[in-house]
């Protein structure tokens, strides 16, 4: 019945909007990073999920009811711009391709307005989802009407949090890419390399693999204290024998992110208090993983997680309380694991999707349902270490991408080893 999956996704935002009602969900612009050049395009979210579009200054425009109706608007190519950017995909191949009922090239915002104008005027209700801000987005942005872009921005984000088979066979891919980059890592690992070394053998496994040119995030490759720096980018210094090294780094593939994070010695071998933390955070994700099941809350992961690191906490003498409950009761854990443990994965790598976030409880309670890929990364930064230094500067995260089926959760990202007897063994191997 439908051309492609992106036709499917259009015509289930239709029905849902309803009759009288108009969704204009403009793509991204480009923007100059200086002179003539540049930044790398990328789609936005909303508007590839569905269309499938990749080029920019393009606008979606679905009418809603029982028959719904998608109409394309897109740059065309001029002469000159025809030389540097190539030909522009025509109407009809367009919906013939796409899917759209109809499609326009244009070579002007005036003609979009007026274009777009001629069917929105008999609508109750005109929605947009986004302010981007190129031609195109900009010369829609008056005609919204009765401001229901916030509902179709969720209703949108609704249908992107429960993955298909198509987009779950991606994402599985996109980890076994991922997975397998931080997996040969170990064997190339050595002091006296640099954290940019290991973030170019990193994106070359991405590319090579057939990974988007940008990656679903900057890569975190920090060594020592710098692990402790939750979003530490620089990857610039060397790293010291007897450090950690931690890597949070995942590929972007056909549009899709995987996001994954290991921690490992750079000797190749564990001292003492390096593989005690490390096995607290490893018993917190394994034990919150087990418990990512169809009607399980989201928030609940995260209290497990808690409960084991702020029982590994106790134990080694970084916290005191009466017990982990007293020491999650009175947040003495965030001072040392400060972020969440779950987050959405799909497109964007914190991807949309309510969480059902409760004020009061302050709590997560969306329950997971088939089809949902979250992360699971606790992880635990000692910046200070009153009574336990030989814990200070130590940083350790653990992330996998999880996704919720029928049966229990399937880790998708498992080929990256996290056992640490299995890291030191592969280690030392790379070292011979
Ligand atoms: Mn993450």
């Amino acid at each position: 019945m439908f051309r492609n999956r992106y036709a499917q996704r259009r015509h289930a935002l239709g029905l849902r909007i309803g009759e009288g009602c108009i969704a204009l969900i403009p793509g991204n612009t480009t923007r100059l990073r200086n002179r003539d050049v540049e930044y790398p395009f990328k789609q936005d979210s909303d508007f590839f999920y569905l269309t499938g579009w990749q080029e920019h200054d393009a606008l979606l425009l679905i009418k809603g009811g029982e028959k719904p109706c998608s109409i394309l608007f897109y740059q065309k190519n001029n002469k000159s711009t025809e030389l540097f950017a190539g030909k522009s995909i025509g109407p009809k191949a367009a919906v013939r391709i796409f899917g759209f009922d109809e499609a326009y090239g244009l070579t002007s915002a005036d003609l979009l307005y007026k274009k777009v104008r001629s069917i929105t005027d008999h609508a109750q209700v005109v929605a947009c989802t986004s302010a981007h801000t190129g031609p195109f987005a900009s010369a829609v942005q008056g005609l919204e009407r009765n401001g229901r872009g916030h509902d179709i921005k969720y209703l949108i984000g609704e249908m992107r949090l429960i993955k298909d088979a198509h987009e779950i066979d991606i994402m599985r891919r996109a980890c076994t890419v991922s997975g397998a980059a931080h997996r040969d890592i170990l064997f190339l690992v050595k002091p006296g390399m640099y954290e940019y070394e290991v973030e170019a053998e990193l994106s070359r496994a991405f590319r090579r693999a057939g990974g988007d040119p940008l990656h679903a995030y900057p890569s975190i490759v920090a060594s020592g204290k710098n692990a402790c720096t939750l979003h530490y980018t620089r990857n610039s210094a060397q790293l010291k024998d007897g450090e950690l090294l931690l890597i949070d780094a995942g590929c972007e593939l056909e549009g899709y992110a995987s996001d994954i994070t290991r921690t490992f010695p750079v000797s190749g071998l564990w001292n003492k208090p390096q593989r005690t933390l490390y096995e607290i955070v490893l018993r917190a994700q394994t034990e919150a993983i087990k418990c990512a099941k169809v009607g399980i809350s989201v928030g609940y992961l995260d209290e497990v997680a808690r409960k084991f690191i702020a029982e590994g906490l106790l134990r080694v003498g970084l916290i005191t309380a009466k017990d982990p409950d007293d020491a999650v009761l009175r947040d003495l854990d965030r001072r040392f694991f400060p972020h969440g443990t779950s987050h959405w994965l799909g497109l964007d790598v914190h991807d949309v999707g309510d969480y059902a976030w409760n004020k009061e409880t302050a709590r997560a309670e969306r329950f997971l349902s088939e089809g949902m890929i979250l992360t699971v990364e606790p992880g635990l930064y000692v910046r200070e270490a009153k009574g336990a230094k030989e814990y200070k500067d130590i940083g350790i995260r653990i992330e996998d991408d999880i996704l919720i089926t029928r049966s229990g959760p399937v880790t998708l990202s498992h080929l990256a080893p996290k056992d640490p007897d299995e890291i030191e063994s592969m280690m030392q191997c790379g070292m011979l």
